[in-house]
């Protein structure tokens, strides 16, 4: 096996003190092959696809190996990882679109999932048009598989996850199919609040439709969480700010909490999510 001449594979095997159960999860070493090729892909001498065939094969023949060693787990050893020590920060520089990140995120929603148990809820997700609503459901919903309903109305859009209902709702300046939107509310546990934080323009318009659907029934025992999202824009207003301007001190009926985020990047949704997760009524 090519792996680095100071490592042994036996290193990974059970030694006999050990009575507990225990396996092999994480990284073992890197071929020679592929640290020199992560070394030629970062001079430029190969390809983003030249050093992905070479993960591929350093994979391949990590699980070659390890299924030589009896059975067990078998895992691909983080040979596609940059590097063991900074991808969980900086996620995965190999290339642009982040998918390490994108995957370690997904594995974190996963957990919070799991934390909604097998009972039905039902989330909505309510904003302006253009605050994000779209781009933060689908950085939730990312590499599982998506039933979508067709669109109710023009402006709502159901995305059933897991035992998860998800209602989208554009709100504002939609004075007609208001009313009708008390429909929608009936069991809702959360709202989600998704804010345009560079549209200081329009926060009124968000804080007077928030009170307005607050008012109704259905929502007195629902949690509202906000997402103050767009944060990576320079002029984004914070948190703080916008929490001000929306005055959620005056919230009584419901709990609420205000998450600073970045739906592009996914940045703060854990949170955000974290934070209706621990609201679930065991
Ligand atoms: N810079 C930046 N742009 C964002 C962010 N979230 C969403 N957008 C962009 O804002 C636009 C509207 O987003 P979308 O999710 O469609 O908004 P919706 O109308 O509320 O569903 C799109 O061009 C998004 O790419 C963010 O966190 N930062
Ligand atoms: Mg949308």
């Amino acid at each position: 096996m090519a792996f680095p001449s100071n490592t042994n594979i036996i290193n990974v095997m059970k030694p006999s003190w050990i009575t507990i159960p225990t396996e092999l999860i994480g990284s073992l070493p890197r071929t020679t092959a592929l640290l020199e090729g992560q070394q030629a892909y970062k001079a430029g001498h190969i390809s983003e696809n030249q050093l992905e065939k070479l993960q591929d094969k350093a994979i391949r023949q990590t699980i070659a190996e390890l299924e030589k060693t009896g059975p067990g787990q078998i895992t691909d050893g983080e040979q596609a990882k940059p590097s063991f020590l900074v991808y969980p920060l900086r996620g995965n520089s190999n290339n642009n679109n982040n998918n390490l990140y994108r995957h370690n995120m997904g594995f974190l929603f996963s957990k919070i999932w799991s934390l909604f148990g097998n009972e039905e809820h039902k989330i909505i997700i309510v904003g302006l048009d253009n605050a994000g609503k779209t781009t933060i459901l689908y950085q939730f919903l990312m590499n599982e598989v998506v039933h979508t309903s067709p669109t109710i109305g023009s402006n709502v859009e159901e995305v059933v996850f897991k035992n998860i209902h998800f209602l989208m709702m554009d709100i504002g300046g939609q004075e007609s199919l208001r009313s009708s939107w008390q429909t929608y509310y009936t069991h809702t546990e959360y709202v989600i609040l998704v804010i345009d934080s560079t549209d200081r323009e329009r926060l009124p318009l968000s804080k007077e439709e928030l009170f307005h659907m607050l008012q109704c029934e259905e929502l007195r025992s629902a949690s509202v969480l906000i997402f103050a999202n767009k944060q990576d824009i320079k002029d984004a207003m914070s948190s703080a700010e916008i929490s001000k301007q929306l005055c959620l001190t005056s919230i009584k009926d419901q709990a609420w909490h205000i998450q600073a985020c970045c739906a592009l990047t996914g940045e703060g949704l854990y949170q955000g999510l974290d934070w209706i997760a621990s609201r679930i009524k065991r």
